[in-house]
C-alpha cells in the first residue's frame, strides 16, 4: 500500500511539472538558459552571485547586500544553466578566457587544465554563448 500511494504522488508531480514546462514562455526559457552562479571563495564559500545575461564589466556588480564589487573576486562557480558561459579577465570580453561548460561547476579557479591555469579572483566580463 505505501508504495502504491507513493506512485501516484510522484505521477501527480509530473503532472504538474508537465504542465509548468508546457506554460513556459520563450523568455523564461532564456532565463533558464543563462544560470551563472559565482562565489567570492573556494569551494562555492563566502559571497555568492548570479550571472543570467552577458555582462561587459564586473565593476558595477555587488556580492548581494554589500559594497564589495564581483570584479577580480570570483574563485568558484556552478553554471546551472543550458549555455556555455566565457568569463574574460578583462572587461568587454577581452584578455584571458575562461570556458565554463553548461551545467559544470569549478570549486577552485586557480588549478585548471583545459582553461588559463590561474583564474583565480581575474574575471572581469562574461558572455554567454550557446
Ligand atoms: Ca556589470
Ligand atoms: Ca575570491
Ligand atoms: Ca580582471
Amino acid at each position: 500500500m505505501k508504495f502504491r500511494s507513493g506512485t501516484a504522488v510522484g505521477a501527480a508531480v509530473l503532472g504538474i511539472a508537465g504542465l509548468l514546462v508546457a506554460a513556459s514562455p520563450a523568455d523564461a526559457q532564456a532565463r533558464a538558459a543563462r544560470w551563472l552562479l559565482v562565489y567570492e571563495h573556494d569551494d562555492f564559500k563566502g559571497r555568492s552571485a548570479q550571472l543570467s545575461a552577458n555582462d561587459s564589466n564586473f565593476i558595477n556588480n555587488y556580492w548581494p547586500g554589500s559594497g564589495a564589487s564581483i570584479n577580480d573576486n570570483i574563485s568558484s562557480f556552478r553554471n546551472q544553466g543550458d549555455q556555455r558561459a566565457v568569463m574574460y579577465s578583462d572587461a568587454n570580453y577581452t584578455g584571458a578566457a575562461y570556458s565554463a561548460l553548461a551545467h559544470s561547476v569549478d570549486s577552485d579557479l586557480t588549478h585548471n587544465s583545459h582553461n588559463p591555469s590561474n583564474f583565480d579572483n581575474v574575471a572581469s566580463s562574461v558572455r554567454f554563448v550557446i
